[in-house]
């Protein structure tokens, strides 16, 4: 800093603006951009929730927020359930990347790149949370594709992907490239259930089937269109998902595929375009949406930073029939305006309303998704309210 400007006067004035400056409210969100299917609304949940990730729901309703770069874990309130988050609660600050929230029992889990952390009956304490307990300590501590996505599997199991430490690279050590899962009441190592996988930051088990899907991230540097990113299908434990040697469906890796069979490899159900950045998937378990939304997948796409023409920047459909994908469509676009993007989709979640939740880390906002028939598609004898 230039030290003639820092006179009296300067720092005077610039204590001022400081000092107002959290009073001035966050400018409009242009919401209207959004387009959506028929029926569908989009309102914001709550705001002031900076760098907002992945979510999940407390038994209580409670909304629980991860963040990576600014270290803080949020609780949202919707006090009188009209869908609209009432209170927010910060209940950590200064944790190393905590991008991963998970529910069971009463408690918190929340998972920073190397630590698992639980907050205990975390929905009494709220607004003041008890010093949470290190579960783990065992993960790698490389910060590259190190922030975690996390979730409970049907089998009570606590999941927690491990990214590759770079963009693509082969180490020696296994649990890299990996989802693990381990029970965070025994403690102990985490058991490796898949492998070949370069980065996901988002899954759910099929409510039907109670098995593993996921997204995955592929490399950069292979150009605009290379290699998709991917929805992948993990019915069993033990399968390879191709990284670092392919990508795709049956593609070698220019430099990590030399001398590979990718049959050898499980491919995804789904290659998704390049560059996109699908992280968070769920399916849809809620009542609210019209039935062919059922058990269908809503993929959050961040949007690209390693591709000329952006994209992404959106949230997705996917739909399946048994285990295929027969379409992939857009369901909420927008937020990409040319080549700029005012907002960046990061996780989806289902709220307990049957509304569809979307993080968005740019923005710092939860966005709720709502459906409300059309007036023609009200059954007779049934008033529709004004919309
Ligand atoms: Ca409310
Ligand atoms: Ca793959």
């Amino acid at each position: 800093m230039n030290q003639r400007a820092a006179t009296p006067a300067w720092w005077t004035l610039s204590l001022f603006v400081l000092s107002v400056a959290p009073a001035i409210a966050q400018p409009a969100l242009p919401l209207s951009r959004i387009r959506l299917p028929e029926g569908f609304r989009i309102e914001i949940y709550s705001r002031r929730l900076d760098g907002a990730r992945s979510m999940t729901f407390g038994k209580e309703g409670t909304l629980f927020v991860g963040t990576r770069k600014e270290g803080k874990v949020y609780a949202v309130v919707d006090r009188d359930r009209d869908g609209v988050g009432d209170v927010v609660y910060t209940l950590a600050t200064g944790l190393n990347e905590p991008n991963g929230v998970a529910f069971k029992d009463g408690h918190l889990y929340v998972q920073e790149i190397s630590r698992l952390l639980r907050f205990d009956n975390i929905e009494k304490h709220l607004d003041a949370p008890p010093r949470p307990k290190v579960i783990s300590r065992d993960f790698p501590s490389d910060a590259h594709h190190g922030w975690k996505f996390i979730a409970f599997g049907p089998d009570g199991l606590l999941y927690v992907p491990v990214g590759a430490p770079c963009n693509i690279c082969v180490r020696r050590e296994r649990i890299y490239a990996t989802i693990t899962r381990l029970d965070p009441d025994k403690g102990g190592q985490p058991e490796i259930f898949a492998e070949g996988i370069r980065n996901t930051v988002g899954f759910d088990w099929h409510p039907k089937t109670r098995e593993l899907w996921f997204t995955e991230n592929g490399r950069d540097w292979l150009g605009d269109d290379l290699p998709p990113d991917e929805l992948n299908h993990a019915p069993r434990p033990g399968m390879h998902f191709g990284y670092p040697a392919c990508y795709g469906k049956g593609n070698p890796d220019p430099e990590f595929g030399r001398g590979k069979d990718c049959s050898q490899f499980t491919p995804p159900v789904l290659e998704l375009p390049a560059h996109v950045a699908a992280l968070g998937m769920r399916f849809y378990t809620g009542k609210m949406f019209p039935k062919e939304f059922q058990n269908q997948i809503f993929i959050a796409e961040h949007g690209s930073w390693n591709r000329t023409v952006p994209v992404g920047y959106r949230v997705t459909l996917v739909r399946l029939e048994g285990n295929r994908a027969v379409r992939y469509e857009p369901f909420a676009t927008g937020w990409l305006q040319g080549r700029e993007a005012w907002g960046r989709p990061v996780d989806v979640q289902v709220a307990p309303d049957g509304s569809l939740l979307v993080s968005d880390d740019k923005a710092g906002v939860i966005y709720r998704i709502s459906y409300k028939a059309p007036a023609s598609e009200v059954p007779e004898g049934r008033v529709g309210e004004n919309d």
